[in-house]
């Protein structure tokens, strides 16, 4: 397997808006990033993933943008950009930006030229059809919620937009949107960018025809993932990325990839003929929620899921992607509620079960990537209105169900505070004065009130805190090649509470304990990993450093980490 520099990298996703104000609008913005490069290279970072900051009307919080090649006023200007990148550049911290490109928002001037006529020139960037029988001219339902058409009263037809009514569709099929956007990615790569993390990259194409999807939900719109999902030109369209534009750099690329198997993960991220360096995959993000198809799944929690099937759906993503492809590792981003307080206990075990989930996932075979705050264990909000959210997938979702019976108001408020995307985006806590330290002004979305408890400053005070820790996990990956390129076996399978792993390369092995519970089970080891010599290198309880976990009975959440020979 071929070594990369982006294999053997930590990557920090920053959500820019709640990253760090240093205007004092309430809102974060590039300036505040600057700030913010040497907290990053303190805790080992390597790779920023910037989540959009190009001009947008904020339909979509920047996945809506109306200008790819300037800056959103309220981050700050081209000339803050250029800034931001030699800093991080001098502190070689390499930069990954966000490529929103399934759709733009209806403020950029491709759509509103677009729909101004049907015989306009940028009329086919985008995906307009006639309605039928009066009606939309297909039955798919938007991830956000309702018809994914919009009916367009100027020209009288219906253009797609699978996320918000504000986030047309791109046209793939028409070679003159594909040149637009390999243009516009050269000039940013030729501007210094290291490479990109795809948004949505695997629904750029779509079936011909545009067919009705099966019934398989309540309600008139239905779930029509297999007409958009991997579909049939996607690699057409990849491989001619990669050929016009990935091939001239030494980049990475990150493709979110929902609804992909582990053979689409090789197909999409093989080094022999793949089209992205690795991929974010969701089956363990769906390990919670209910099978209903579509957007409506989601929110409907399943909070008796077992951890062998999570086991399951890791342990193959980690071997079928053994020598294969690439993993980015992942628990936790700007559109998943925080880990410790959906797969850890955020009250009573709060550190204990936030470095073991770190343990778990940073010892894994992949690119491990931090969200803002989950280094200092930030955790879910339960804001009591509905009008302190934000998200337009929230939003969408309430009004959308409120009056439709599937929900009680308090099950809609129950589901918004488990699975919620704002639990990821109120503002980096930073310490413990108003507002997190994070702004002067009024906060573009509320602070969470615990933010006296965790907060960056308290955590780097204390040597025994989840930064530190992480500092730790990340600093053992930089001095061992067997976390970065071992092979993955699970051990113990039908534990229910404990998630064993081990890695292995030449005569080297790693075992990886991690307690799911907070119950305290008894790990015994495999008489197959029964050494000569146990050296721990990590664990959240203090513990024995050379004594053999022959037979431990673990506390609540406990972790450890042993080099075996
Ligand atoms: O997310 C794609 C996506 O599927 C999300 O809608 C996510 O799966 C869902 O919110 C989970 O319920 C990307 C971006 O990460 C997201 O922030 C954008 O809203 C979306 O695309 C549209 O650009
Ligand atoms: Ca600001």
């Amino acid at each position: 397997m071929e070594r990369k520099w982006w294999k053997e990298s930590v990557i920090y996703q920053i959500y820019p808006r709640s990253f760090y104000d240093s205007n004092g609008d309430g809102i974060g913005d590039l300036q505040g990033i600057i700030s913010k490069l040497d907290y990053l290279k303190d805790l080992g970072i390597d790779i920023v993933w910037l989540s959009p900051v190009y001009k947008s009307p904020n339909d979509d919080n920047g996945y809506d943008i109306s200008d790819y090649q300037d800056i959103m006023d309220e981050f700050g200007t081209l000339e803050d950009w250029d800034q931001l990148i030699k800093e991080m550049h001098k502190r070689d911290i390499k930069l990954v930006m966000d490529l929103v490109v399934n759709h733009t928002s209806d403020e950029h001037p491709w759509f509103i030229e677009s729909r101004k006529s049907k015989a306009n020139p940028y009329r086919d960037y985008y995906i307009w059809r006639k309605g039928k029988d009066g009606e939309e001219p297909n039955n798919w339902v938007s991830f956000f919620s309702g018809s994914a058409w919009e009916y367009d009263e100027e020209t009288e037809e219906y253009f797609l937009h699978l996320f918000s009514r504000r986030q047309p569709d791109l046209n793939w099929e028409n070679p003159k949107v594909r040149q637009e956007i390999y243009d516009m990615m050269t000039w940013w790569l030729d501007r210094g960018v290291d490479g990109f993390r795809m948004d949505v990259i695997n629904v750029l194409s779509k079936t011909e025809g545009l067919p009705d999807a099966p019934v398989t939900m309540d309600g008139k719109y239905q779930w029509g993932g297999d007409y958009f999902l991997n579909g049939p030109k996607i690699m057409d369209y990849l491989h001619e990325m990669k050929e016009k534009v990935f091939d001239k750099y030494d980049m990475m690329t990150v493709g979110e990839t929902q609804a992909v198997t582990t053979e689409d993960g090789v197909r999409y991220t093989n080094e022999e003929d793949g089209v992205m360096s690795m991929l974010f995959q969701f089956e363990h993000m769906g390990i919670d929620k209910s099978p209903v198809g579509g957007n409506l799944g989601k929110w409907m929690i399943n909070r008796d899921w077992k951890l062998t099937d999570f086991k399951k759906i890791m342990t193959r993503w980690q071997k079928d992607l053994d020598g294969r492809g690439w993993n980015a590792l992942y628990l936790e981003n700007h559109d998943q509620p925080r880990s410790v307080s959906r797969f850890g206990d955020d009250q009573a075990y709060h550190q204990e079960s936030a470095k073991m989930l770190a343990t778990w996932l940073h010892m894994m075979q992949g690119t491990p990537f931090v969200y803002q705050g989950q280094e200092i264990g930030m955790t879910n909000v339960a804001f009591e209105n509905i009008n302190q959210y934000k998200d337009v997938e929230i939003l969408n979702f309430y009004h959308d169900q409120k009056d439709k019976g599937n929900f009680t108001e308090e099950e809609l408020m129950d589901a918004i505070h488990y699975r919620g995307r704002d639990n990821a985006r109120t503002p980096m806590q930073w310490n413990d004065s108003p507002n997190a330290g994070f702004t002067t002004g009024k906060p573009w979305i509320d602070v969470n009130p615990n933010y006296r408890d965790i907060n960056v400053e308290k955590e780097m005070n204390d040597p025994n805190s989840l930064y530190h820790y992480y500092k730790k996990l990340i600093q053992l990956r930089k001095e061992h090649d067997i976390i970065v390129y071992g092979s993955y076996n699970l051990i113990l399978e039908d534990d229910n509470q404990i998630y064993a792993y081990t890695r292995m390369l030449n005569d080297e092995t790693l075992l990886v304990i991690a307690n799911f519970s907070k119950e305290t089970p008894v790990f015994n080891l495999p008489d197959s990993l029964k050494y000569t010599s146990y050296e721990l290198f990590i664990s959240n309880y203090s513990c024995e450093t050379t004594e053999a976990p022959l037979s431990i009975q673990l506390k609540p959440y406990e972790t450890r980490v042993y080099r075996l020979k």
